[in-house]
């Protein structure tokens, strides 16, 4: 499958913990001319951003920040998704923070119900509500999707989960001692940074998309959380981590997505530009805006005859 086309979204969630400035991050790579450098890779349409206007409640019920926002977000984002027509597209979305994860891939799924899925994360993502020690929703959409959830009240929308064998974990260095056993019981794939260090990201990911997909038939969706880079590369974003994996082990790993020829969706996620310096936030987007052209780059090489001039009109989407 070879998509043809590139659509923009941008997706501003943020009840997934406490700081809002997540919200800002599509727009800001807007400004530093996002839409500009896709529609010289391929035709791009960029869809604007999700109206995501619930106000944040910041009560925890069952365990969850903000559940009920978080609930009803994440199903308009699936929505969305479901209704939009992908046949030819690469949907490349920008968050927002990590829980935006779980519509985003609860509505992929629905398209593309046989998608790998590389999660590349400090952190695990895979707690549920009963395990997670800080409550917040961007430490748990996998365990929503593996599991389903649907025996809670907000989230009984759900109806699609991911099959573990589907899901690559790529760098995870902090990881609870409960996302562990979560980790064993399902036997996930997971690789962490020292490993990625040590053997190289592009040898890692074709043994574990041999592993997810033996036939290499399935498209792949990459959801990049940004502080999957080393705490000291990339300094905008809200819970970094330290001993993460070399700076270009990353840009291999797209590569090596790009490269299969099936990488069909992408996320980048948890981009803040309220924290750190102006230069810590002009470094910060600068290396997503890089990672991103890299990654594109390998995936619509081939698209030679394209000219720029062909770009899909603009069509801000009515929330
Ligand atoms: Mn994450």
């Amino acid at each position: 499958m070879l998509t043809q086309n590139i659509k923009l979204l941008g997706i501003p969630f943020t009840y997934g913990q406490d700081k809002s400035g997540v919200r800002l991050a599509a727009d800001v790579l807007r400004k530093y001319g996002l839409v500009d450098m896709l529609s010289e890779l391929a035709p791009t349409q960029d869809l604007g951003d999700i109206g995501l206007t619930i106000p944040k409640s910041n009560s925890v019920y069952n365990g969850i920040k903000n559940e009920v926002e978080s609930a009803m977000a994440s199903q308009r984002i699936s929505k969305f998704i479901e209704r939009e027509n992908l046949d030819e597209s690469f949907l490349l979305n920008i968050g927002g923070d990590h829980g935006m994860g779980l519509g985003v891939l609860h509505g992929l799924l629905y398209q593309r119900p046989d998608m790998v899925v590389v999660w590349a994360d400090a952190h695990g993502d895979i707690n549920t509500p009963e395990s997670s020690p800080s409550g917040n929703f961007h430490g748990m959409p996998l365990s929503f999707l593996l599991e389903g959830a649907q025996n809670r009240e907000t989230f009984n929308w759900l109806s699609r989960t991911l099959p573990a064998n589907k899901l690559i974990l790529f760098g995870p260095r902090s990881l609870d001692a409960r996302e562990k056993e979560i980790i064993e019981k399902l036997s996930i794939q997971y690789y962490s940074s020292a490993e990625i260090n040590r053997r190289g990201s592009s040898a890692i990911m074709k043994e574990a998309l041999n592993k997810a997909d033996p036939e290499g038939k399935c498209p792949i969706h990459l959801s990049l959380d940004i502080d999957f880079f080393d705490s000291e590369d990339v300094i905008s974003t809200g819970t970094r981590e330290s001993q993460g994996p070399e700076f270009e082990e990353v840009f291999f790993m797209g590569r090596a997505l790009s490269e299969t020829g099936r990488l069909a969706s992408m996320d980048i996620v948890e981009l803040n530009p309220e924290i750190g310096t102006w230069i810590d936030v002009d470094a910060t987007f600068q290396t997503a805006m890089d990672f991103v052209r890299y990654t594109l780059n390998g995936c619509f090489r081939d698209n030679l005859n394209f000219n720029s001039k062909n770009q899909l009109e603009y069509v801000q989407i009515a929330n």
